[in-house]
C-alpha cells in the first residue's frame, strides 16, 4: 500500500495508540492530522533541520502571545487557514443569490470586552491627523422577511490611521475605534468612524517571517470589523473593504469576499463627516436556516 520507502506501518501505529476513552470527533481529527502530517513529512523529505524550524516558529509564537497579541491567530491567517475555516463553517449561508451578509474571519484584535456607546456616537476617541471621518450607519434585518430587528447588537473595530488597533498602541485610549451598537425602533444603527486605511499585519514575528520566507507582503485591504448578533439569529462575524483598496485581490489574510466591497460616497451637510457609508447587515434565522448552524 505505501508508496514510499519508509516504514510502511509507522502512521497507522501512531494513529491505533489512541485509547478507547478518545471521543469520536478527537479520534477523526487526530487521525487526519497525523495522516496529513506524516504524508506531507514523507512527500517533502523534511529534514529534522526543517522540522526543528517549524518547532521553532511555533515556540516563538506562543511566547509572543498574551492578552495583547495573537500570533498564533496570525500564523493561522496568513496561511489562509483562518479563512479556509469561515468558508468551511458558512458556505451553506453565503451561496444563494439573494444571500444573507456573507461571513469573514475574526482576526486576532478582536477585543471581548468593547463598551456599548449610543447610536451616532464618534468611536474616534484618538483622533489622528490624517482621519477621514466617516458616518456609517444602515439597518439590522431578517434576511428572509426584510422585518428590521430591533435591539440587535452591532459591534465593530478598526485600526487606526498608523495601522494599529488600540491594543497595540499606547498612543491610543483604551476601546478607541471600537463600540457596540443596539439597534433602534426602525432596526438602525450609526456611528462616526475613521475611513479605514490599508496597513501590514505584525510582522514582527513569526508570521511576519513566514510571509518573508514566502515573499509576500503583509498588508491587507482597508477594512471595519462587524459582529452582528440578536436573540434566535445566527451570529455573523465579518469584515467589509474599501472598493478603492489597492489590496483587495491580495489580502495577506485571504479575506475578501466580493459581497463584503463596499462604497464609501461624499457625505452633504454634516461637519463631523466627509463620507458616509451606508451597510445593511441580513441575518439568517436559526430554525430559517438550511445549513447546518
Ligand atoms: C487584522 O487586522 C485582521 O483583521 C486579521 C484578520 C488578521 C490580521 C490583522
Ligand atoms: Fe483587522
Amino acid at each position: 500500500m505505501a508508496t514510499h520507502r519508509f516504514n510502511p506501518t509507522f502512521t497507522d501505529n501512531v494513529i491505533n495508540a489512541m485509547g478507547p476513552k478518545t471521543t469520536p470527533r478527537m479520534r477523526k481529527l487526530m487521525a487526519g492530522l497525523i495522516r496529513h502530517m506524516h504524508d506531507y513529512a514523507r512527500e517533502e523529505e523534511l529534514t529534522v533541520d526543517e522540522w526543528m524550524a517549524g518547532v521553532q516558529m511555533l515556540n516563538w509564537a506562543g511566547r509572543m502571545s498574551d492578552d495583547k497579541r495573537n500570533e498564533g491567530q496570525l500564523v493561522c491567517d496568513v496561511l489562509g487557514l483562518e479563512s479556509l475555516v469561515d468558508e468551511i463553517t458558512f458556505t451553506l449561508a453565503g451561496e444563494a443569490q439573494d444571500a444573507p451578509t456573507a461571513t469573514a474571519i475574526l482576526g486576532p484584535f478582536f477585543r471581548a470586552d468593547t463598551p456599548y456607546r449610543e447610536n451616532g456616537e464618534d468611536i474616534v476617541k484618538t483622533r489622528p491627523a490624517d482621519a477621514e471621518m466617516t458616518f456609517m450607519h444602515g439597518r439590522v434585518m431578517d434576511f428572509q422577511t426584510k422585518q428590521p430587528l430591533v435591539g440587535a447588537t452591532v459591534e465593530v473595530w478598526q485600526a487606526s490611521t498608523n495601522g494599529l488597533y488600540e491594543q497595540q498602541d499606547p498612543e491610543q485610549v483604551e476601546f478607541n475605534l471600537r463600540g457596540k451598537f443596539k439597534t433602534d425602533e426602525d432596526g438602525r444603527y450609526s456611528f462616526y468612524c475613521l475611513r479605514p486605511t490599508p496597513y501590514p499585519v505584525p510582522n514582527d514575528g513569526p508570521a511576519g517571517k513566514l510571509l518573508e520566507l514566502m515573499d509576500r507582503h503583509p498588508f491587507r485591504p482597508a477594512h471595519i470589523h462587524i459582529i452582528a448578533t440578536y436573540d434566535n439569529y445566527r451570529p455573523l462575524t465579518t469584515q467589509i473593504f474599501d472598493r478603492k483598496d489597492k489590496y483587495l485581490d491580495n489580502d495577506s489574510v485571504f479575506a475578501v469576499k466580493d459581497s463584503l466591497v463596499v462604497d464609501f460616497v461624499p457625505r452633504k451637510d454634516d461637519t463631523k463627516a466627509a463620507v458616509e457609508l451606508e451597510y445593511d447587515v441580513k441575518l439568517v434565522k436559526f430554525e430559517a436556516s438550511s445549513g447546518a448552524a
